[in-house]
């Protein structure tokens, strides 16, 4: 990788993506993209453009003008806002991911996609879900993801582009928030303990599902698109996960270091049948044994991390 075009570079993934690849790779060989202007100060130190990913014509036009090498695509609708709007959701998701398959090949790029635990669905085996198994999920999100993972995979035996994907869990991070998630809940429930105390959860008691801190899901990208291709047997997408946890744990979590934290519930219907239709965990030897898949936070490290973080950032001391 030396000349990154990262499209999403203003969402969740994308924001702090774009400032680890420029401290990696020197600011001016990763180009950020996104539908709109940023108003984060970590765009200003490096090429912007503002690009919408089902404009193909303009995606590649950006591509050769700053003769990218690899292409991130991280732009996409998250799985309850296309749940709410599937056909804008298959446009956008399908549409965006097809156009930056199609630069990535006319322009010999290496290309880098996520997929989601999302791509499972309720007749997928649900306890340590094996990296090759069933997956007929019963989200418009997971179709996406499935035929994401196909067409990623197609690019790569037909023309030989050189593709490679996770399959993220739910992402925790304290710089920019998920929007239209189904594990946002746990992002949010730091922001409401550190303001306000208390949570209502619109994910019930018992509802596991995989869970990774922002930090060691930078890092599988990094490594992955590091990794030596010979040596991938998979490509499209790789289980990857640090934990899993419902979220009673991560309330308890909380309390070790918010003591008087109250947690409610209040199931969403909608999100948690998505939830539902997840597995519970999933299994991540196919990446750690083709290039060297491992993480550093587990619940408790990620809890203590995200509260004095988010502390700094709200300029509230909860620290216990
Ligand atoms: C979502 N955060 O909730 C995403 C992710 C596994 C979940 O794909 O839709």
């Amino acid at each position: 990788m030396k000349k990154i075009l990262i499209t999403g570079a203003l969402g969740q993934i994308g924001s702090e993506l774009t400032t680890r690849l420029r401290e990696i790779y020197g600011v001016d060989n990763v180009i950020a993209t996104d539908i709109k202007k940023s108003d984060n100060v970590n765009f200003e130190s490096g090429p912007f453009e503002i690009l919408d990913v089902t404009d193909g014509k303009r995606m590649v036009e950006i591509a050769k003008k700053y003769n990218v090498d690899t292409i991130m695509h991280l732009a996409a609708l998250l799985s309850a806002t296309a749940e709410a709007k599937p056909l804008f959701a298959w446009n956008l998701n399908m549409g965006g991911l097809m156009n930056a398959l199609e630069t990535a090949r006319e322009v010999n790029a290496q290309f880098f996609t996520p997929s989601s635990i999302g791509a499972f669905g309720p007749t997928t085996p649900k306890d340590q879900t094996p990296q090759d198994t069933i997956m007929r999920p019963t989200t418009m999100y997971g179709v996406n993801k499935v035929a994401g993972e196909l067409l990623a995979d197609y690019y790569h035996q037909r023309f030989g582009v050189d593709t490679r994907g996770v399959r993220f869990p739910g992402l925790i991070s304290y710089v920019a928030l998920p929007g239209g998630g189904t594990t946002d809940y746990a992002v949010e429930i730091y922001y409401e303990a550190i303001k306000n105390g208390r949570y209502t959860s619109y994910i019930d008691k018992g509802t596991y599902m995989d869970m990774m801190y922002m930090p060691d899901a930078l890092n599988a990208i990094i490594d992955l698109m590091e990794a030596d291709s010979s040596k991938l047997i998979h490509r499209n997408a790789f289980n990857v996960t640090a934990m899993s946890f419902a979220p009673e744990d991560i309330a308890a979590s909380i309390m070790r270091y918010i003591p008087n934290f109250k947690m409610a519930y209040n199931p969403d219907p909608v999100r948690q049948k998505i939830a539902d239709s997840w597995p519970n965990s999933i299994d991540a030897t196919a990446a750690k044994q083709e290039w060297g898949f491992k993480f550093e936070y587990d619940l408790d490290k990620m809890t203590q991390d995200m509260i004095e973080k988010l502390s700094q950032k709200l300029q509230i001391r909860k620290m216990a």
